[in-house]
């Protein structure tokens, strides 16, 4: 009877084993012998070029679908027209970056500690070369991201010229914009650079805006809530863990919660509305800086990543309202309430997804382990069986089910990061590591001018008729 029992968990272990290998059949595990990211990356660059043409030539007539009068009106939903090579997003399933689902990632990828959470770092050496680094490569690009982390004086007199007032995604975009005056790439171009080495000054500049968006957010951190005294980067530290520490949070939990919030925001294929507009306005050949500005002030939309801010003062007007033994029945008119008012419910909903968001999961996970006693976690937790079955009684809510924003607040707020207007800032510096890593492959690549076409109500009217 052993004997069968340890076969079947043994064969349980190998189907496991080779479910996950077969979605990572084509990434390679390397030995701490391998090329640096920089020098991976220059090697890779000419197989993917030829890749990119055999597809435009074998497959390049291939049709992905109708575009209906629907589509065009609604907000492109559904309407493929994208290459993003560094996460690809599934309506049930969520999110894999590189064709790892975040579970994956959580086994896969070097942590700070033993059962940690995966190193930010880690996630982008992932999005650059769909590989998983050793923790050796790991630790060198922390160090190359310390070592590069160094903001010019300039911008915090940008920063500090707007009133300590104006929202923080203001701030943290507009020191972003100052940033860009060293860009490497404007420089370049200005040389007249030839087009076969675009990728080159891109790849300096998006390492560096990577590198200094912690210090620019931290700085706008401790301007607005703090004394505005600046802590300086601690060198043992890694991505996550610094920013953490430079908000003045040191708490090991906290640090462990910054690696995999910054982990889980980076990269959510090329549709949404930051990767898109940083993808749109780095297609002109806009250095990374001004490109990542743009995708910052598309962020700051409270239908997208300001939602984190929302849902968090929603929260607390709950509780402002109900207090925090809130019940069911409270939770439920509060709900409707703010349907009625002709508001939506933040944190709940998505254009692509069709299931809970696996980056609220893993936050659920995080929770329960680590704070299962919050009473805000634990409305949140009531939140989740509350708020679908009334969005899906509305009849046009087409994900009924919690984003992503609906749960960051509360684990941020938990270890003392109380200030939600703060919050999408965190989201901003994250999302830096998706959308620089595919603006260095659109430079590899030569992806050109994103331009579609666009049309009017009356050309509508006047030419679909036959079809409709
Ligand atoms: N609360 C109330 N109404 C909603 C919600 C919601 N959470 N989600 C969708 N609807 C409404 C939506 O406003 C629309 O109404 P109308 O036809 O009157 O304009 C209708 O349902 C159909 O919308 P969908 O097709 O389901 O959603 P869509 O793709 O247009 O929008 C969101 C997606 C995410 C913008 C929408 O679900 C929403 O507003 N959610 C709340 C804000 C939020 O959490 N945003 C964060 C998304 C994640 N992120 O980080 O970016
Ligand atoms: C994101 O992370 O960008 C959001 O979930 C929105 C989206 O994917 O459209």
């Amino acid at each position: 009877m052993a004997f069968f029992r340890s076969v079947t968990a043994l064969s349980r272990l190998r189907s496991r084993v080779s479910n996950l290998s077969n979605s990572v059949r084509w990434l390679q595990m390397q030995s701490s012998a391998d090329l640096d990211l920089h020098s991976q990356l220059k090697e890779m660059i000419p197989e993917q070029q030829e890749r990119l043409k055999k597809v435009k030539s074998e497959l390049g007539k291939a049709q992905l679908g109708n575009i209906t009068v629907d589509m065009v009106i609604g907000g492109m939903r559904g309407m493929t027209g994208l290459l993003w090579e560094t996460s690809l997003l599934d309506p049930d399933e969520g999110i894999r970056f590189r064709g790892l689902s975040i579970p994956e990632c959580q086994k896969l990828l070097p942590a700070a500690k033993p059962d940690g959470e995966p190193l930010p770092e880690g996630l982008l050496w992932l999005l650059l070369t769909g590989k998983v680094p050793s923790k050796e490569q790991v630790d060198g690009l922390s160090k190359e991201l310390r070592d590069r982390a160094t903001v010019p004086d300039y911008v915090y007199k940008a920063i500090d010229a707007l009133p300590v007032t104006a929202h923080p995604m203001t701030q943290f975009a507009s020191g972003v914009m100052a940033l860009q005056v060293q860009s490497e790439f404007q420089e370049a171009y200005e040389k007249g650079i030839h087009k076969s080495k675009y990728w080159e000054p891109t790849y300096e500049d998006s390492l560096n805006l990577i590198a200094r968006v912690p210090v620019v957010a931290a700085y706008v951190y401790q301007r607005i809530y703090k004394d505005g005294k600046i802590i300086p980067k601690d060198d043992s530290l890694d991505y996550g863990g610094n920013f953490s520490h430079m908000l003045g949070f040191d708490d090991p939990k906290m640090l462990e919660l910054m690696r995999l919030y910054v982990t889980i925001h980076s990269d959510h294929e090329g549709g949404n509305v930051s990767a898109h507009t940083g993808h749109l306005v780095a297609s002109a050949l806009s250095d990374p800086y001004l490109s990542f500005a743009a995708a910052l002030n598309g962020l700051a939309g409270p239908l997208h990543g300001l939602a984190n801010q929302e849902v968090l003062l929603w929260i607390k007007s709950v509780v402002d309202e109900c207090g925090e033994n809130v019940t069911t029945e409270q939770l439920k008119d509060y709900v409707w309430k703010t349907l009625n008012s002709g508001k939506v419910v933040p944190g709940f909903g998505h254009g692509v997804l069709r299931k809970t968001d696996p980056r609220y999961t893993c936050q659920r996970e995080f929770a329960l382990k680590h704070l299962p006693d919050d009473p805000l976690f634990q409305l949140v937790s009531k939140l989740f069986e509350v708020v679908p079955p009334i969005l899906t009684k509305l009849g046009k809510v087409k994900n009924p089910w919690p984003n992503v924003d609906a749960h960051s607040g509360v684990l941020l707020n938990h270890f003392g990061l109380a200030e939600a207007r703060y919050y999408t800032v965190l989201f901003g510096v994250s999302r830096s590591l998706g959308i620089c890593s595919q603006l260095i492959w659109d430079r590899a690549l030569g992806l050109p001018l994103e331009r579609p076409k666009s049309v009017t109500l009356d050309w509508i009217e006047k030419n679909c008729k036959k079809a409709a």
